[in-house]
């Protein structure tokens, strides 16, 4: 084998974020800076020699060319096996569920999740461990420090592979295998859902609409939804992988999915609809003319699980990140099983799964999954509701308001100041770190402050703490404010408020999110004082 090594220069900038590194495209466009990232990773790794890498993308611009890069890298560095799904394309859930099911090293997986692609778009790169999760923090640490200090990179001297043939080749001493990018996890969901009887209900005059949003789902959504369960034609909207994603942002939201959205409240919409994100690993579910938070979407996950075969014996225990919403913790309540609080970020729930405490795990911002992989799963949501409406066959208005009724109503909003300036926003989070601590027993309108801190994390498993992790706010009626800075933009800072209130009176249930949270928004603008520190008197996106 053709081992060449390469002598580069260290870039300052490679610090993984929440999830993986993201950069402008054209940043990983520099001379060497993949191969700065990769060698890094590598280097940081320890008993590689002769195991299997599993490798994929979300299709965005640049997937195809930074994967005959890592293949080759992967190759220079002594990997024996690498499986990379077909056309490079490997949803993130897919990547999981083949690294845990062909007991491969670990795996990288190429995306930039729900930021835009294409020329001018964004990159990413993210490692996952043997377990099918992200890399935790001392890993990812130590891939940053070994970049700071890397001198050279080892690659061989190859034609490029055809990605689109499956099949075994080899590459210098390697061997590649191109995968189909479904089969694996289209297998697992039909080991976890009542397939039989989801296909049953769609035979009826139960409608459904799934928003692949030109991102990673599509050929998913298309094999599972159409063809395994019966689904017209159709079904799957905006279905092809596009390299742009079709020039939008692939993030399932009220804001981004306009088409799913405006089918879901048009006239004539049909019963089910739901969006996912880049990568995959997100979801968005709505009802007719109804919107189910990602937050409630757990909690009623969590509710109804005994429902759907692969959880029918009950759920050791839930996990959500510390910005989302309190509904799950009173499922867990009543059930009579422990409910976790972990900072934002899958990586923070594999101890978790790991460990069998927690079941199923969620995040406010469209993340939801379970003990089933070690990454969020937007397919794996869609098929849990579709399972729980076709043994329950009622409206998913009707589910979530009934959950409301029985648990109480978390009302919840998310509101992200985007593209604001670093240096302004790093002033705002340390003016907070500066009022917390004299914020204990003070009122505010109707509110009076219980605790406020910063949101400190020991993972109960394995004993490390991950401090700084957003500023929370408790109100002693159990309403939240909380603030964090975004882990994932590429430009700019952006600050993100949660604020979150309880009502137990069902006839108060009803009111629009926004009216019902609207003097905890007040408070939290003038507390932080984001107007006066951003120049903005409004977010960019409300969830
Ligand atoms: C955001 C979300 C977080 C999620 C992360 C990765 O992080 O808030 O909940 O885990 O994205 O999701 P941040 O640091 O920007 O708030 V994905 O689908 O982009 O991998
Ligand atoms: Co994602």
């Amino acid at each position: 084998m053709n081992v060449k090594t390469v002598s580069t220069q260290p870039y300052d900038d490679q610090r993984p974020g929440t999830s993986g590194l993201r950069k402008r495209v054209s940043i990983f466009q520099k001379p060497n800076y993949l191969e700065n990232f990769i060698q890094s990773l590598f280097d940081s790794l320890e008993g590689f020699r002769g195991q299997t890498l599993v490798l994929g993308g979300d299709g965005r611009y640049y997937n195809r060319t930074a994967i005959q890069i890592v293949l080759k890298m992967a190759a220079a560095n002594g990997f024996g096996r690498v499986l990379v799904g077909q056309g490079g394309i490997l949803s993130t859930p897919a990547a999981s569920c083949i690294i845990r099911k062909y007991r491969a090293f670990g795996g990288i997986i190429l995306s930039a999740s729900h930021n835009p692609g294409g020329p001018d778009g964004d990159f990413g790169v993210k490692y996952n461990i043997g377990n099918g999760g992200p890399a935790p923090a001392a890993v990812t640490e130590a891939i940053y420090a070994r970049s700071q200090e890397i001198l050279e990179y080892k690659t061989i001297e190859a034609v490029e592979l055809d990605l689109d043939r499956l099949g075994t080749s080899t590459l210098g001493n390697m061997a590649v295998e191109v995968v189909d990018s479904v089969v694996d996890y289209a297998e697992l969901m039909s080991s976890l859902f009542d397939f039989d009887r989801i296909r049953d209900y769609l035979r009826g005059d139960f409608r459904i609409c799934m928003d692949s949003m030109h991102a990673v789902t599509g050929p998913y959504a298309t094999a599972i939804l159409e063809r395994q369960l019966g689904a017209p034609v159709g079904t799957v909207l905006n279905g092809l992988p596009r390299e742009d994603f079709g020039g939008g942002h692939p993030d399932p939201n009220l804001v981004y999915a306009h088409d799913l959205v405006d089918i879901m409240f048009g006239d004539g919409a049909p019963d089910f609809g739901a969006a996912s994100d880049g990568d995959g690993d997100r979801n968005m579910i709505l009802g007719n003319n109804f919107f189910v938070t990602p937050s409630d979407s757990l909690a009623v996950l969590a509710a109804n699980a005994t429902l759907v075969p692969g959880y029918q014996d009950g759920l050791a225990g839930v996990a959500r990140s510390m910005p989302t919403s309190q509904a799950a913790d009173r499922v867990a309540a009543k059930l009579g099983i422990h409910s976790y609080e972990t900072p934002t970020g899958w990586k923070f729930f594999g101890n978790l799964l790991d460990a069998n405490k927690a079941t199923l795990c969620g995040e406010e911002s469209f993340g939801t999954s379970s003990s089933h992989i070690r990454e969020k799963d937007g397919l794996w949501a869609v098929l849990f509701w579709l399972n729980i409406l076709a043994v329950k066959q009622q409206p998913v208005a009707d589910i979530v308001r009934g959950h409301w009724r029985t648990y109480g109503r978390n009302y919840y909003s998310r509101h992200d100041y985007e593209g604001v300036d670093k240096a302004l926003a790093n002033v705002l989070m340390e003016q907070l770190r500066a009022v917390i601590p004299n914020l204990e027993g003070k009122p505010f309108g109707n509110y009076t402050v219980k605790y406020a801190d910063d949101f400190s994390y020991t993972d109960p498993v394995d004993g490390s703490v991950a401090q700084k992790q957003g500023i929370r706010i408790g109100f002693a009626d159990g309403s939240r404010i909380v603030f964090r800075l975004s882990g994932t933009g590429t430009q700019g800072a952006t600050l993100r408020l949660y604020v979150e209130s309880y009502e137990p009176d069902s006839a108060r249930q009803n009111r629009d999110t926004q009216d019902a949270l609207g003097d905890l928004i007040a408070i939290a603008k003038d507390v932080a004082q984001i107007p006066t520190l951003t120049g903005r008197d409004r977010p960019t996106v409300i969830t």
